[in-house]
Formats: structure tokens, sequence, C-alpha cells
């Protein structure tokens, strides 16, 4: 089943000079495509898009202010069960209790620094490749 997936390399990432290796791990996996890659700073307009579900909870502002403390890498993935399959790569929200071997696992230790965010379902996929990549076809 192909799907498309919209993944950003948070600001952590890259400042912490990860990006390489985590797009190789994205790349690495047989089939899948980047179809779509930008670095950019998010503004508010787009944050408060992205992350709405989230608003009124505590971590919502300083999930905000970390989002657009930094440019992030945005890309688009494409490939077999990919919105599944990032998410494995990325493991769970908090990265002590990721495994090692997860992207969040291997480098991550704080919540709100998880280095990456992948869409959870089909539904968000589509929502969020709207507001990041509207013009993709
Ligand atoms: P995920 O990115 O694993 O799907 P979400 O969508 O529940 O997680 O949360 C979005 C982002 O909000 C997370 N990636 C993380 O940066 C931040 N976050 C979520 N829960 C917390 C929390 N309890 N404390 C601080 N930050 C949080």
């Amino acid at each position: 089943m192909t799907q498309r997936t919209l993944v950003l390399l948070k600001p952590d990432a890259v400042r912490r000079k990860l990006v390489g290796e985590i797009l190789g791990r994205i790349e690495a996996k047989a089939g899948w495509t980047i179809s779509a890659l930008e670095l950019r700073t998010l503004d508010q307009e787009t944050l408060e898009q992205h992350y709405g579900e989230h608003k009124g909870k505590p971590f919502y502002e300083p999930l905000v202010a970390f989002m657009a403390s930094g440019p992030v890498v945005a890309l688009v993935v494409d490939g077999e069960r990919v919105i599944e399959g990032v998410r494995q790569l990325a493991g769970p929200t908090d990265p002590i209790a990721a495994q090692p071997g997860s992207i969040r696992g291997d480098f991550g230790t704080i919540v709100r620094e998880n280095l990456i965010h992948a869409s959870d379902s089909e539904e968000s996929a589509i929502r969020e490749l709207k507001i990041f990549f509207p013009g993709l076809s």
C-alpha cells in the first residue's frame, strides 16, 4: 500500500547536525522516495495550524516556541506503508521510553525536543501535507 507522509526534522535535529543521519535512515528503507524537501523557519500561523489539536495543553506554548526557534527540514516521503513506517523509525514521543535503534531512542532525552515529527494517520498526512506543501499534486 503506497502512502505519502509529512515529516519534519525539528530545530534540535537541525542544530545538532543530525539531518544527514535521519534522512539516511529514511532513504535506506527500500522503495521509499523523498519527493519534496525544504529547510524553512516556521511562522506562528503554520505552527498553529499544525499543532491546533494541542492548543490549551500546558506544553503547547513551549512547543510552538521551540518549533519556531530555528529552521526545520520539512519533507514528503512516498512509499510502502510509509506512515506507520516513519513512526516506527522515530519511536514513541518520549525519547527515554523509545527503543535504542529508533531515532528518538538513539538521539533524544526530553519529550519536547524529540527530533522528528511524522504524520500519525492517513487523515493527518492529508491535512499536514496541505499545510506544508500546498502545491504538491
Ligand atoms: P508525536 O510527535 O509523537 O505524534 P504528539 O503529536 O502527541 O506526539 O505531540 C506533538 C509534540 O508535542 C511532540 N512531538 C512533542 O514535541 C510535544 N509534546 C507532546 N507531549 C508533550 C509533553 N507531555 N510535554 C512536552 N512536550 C510534549
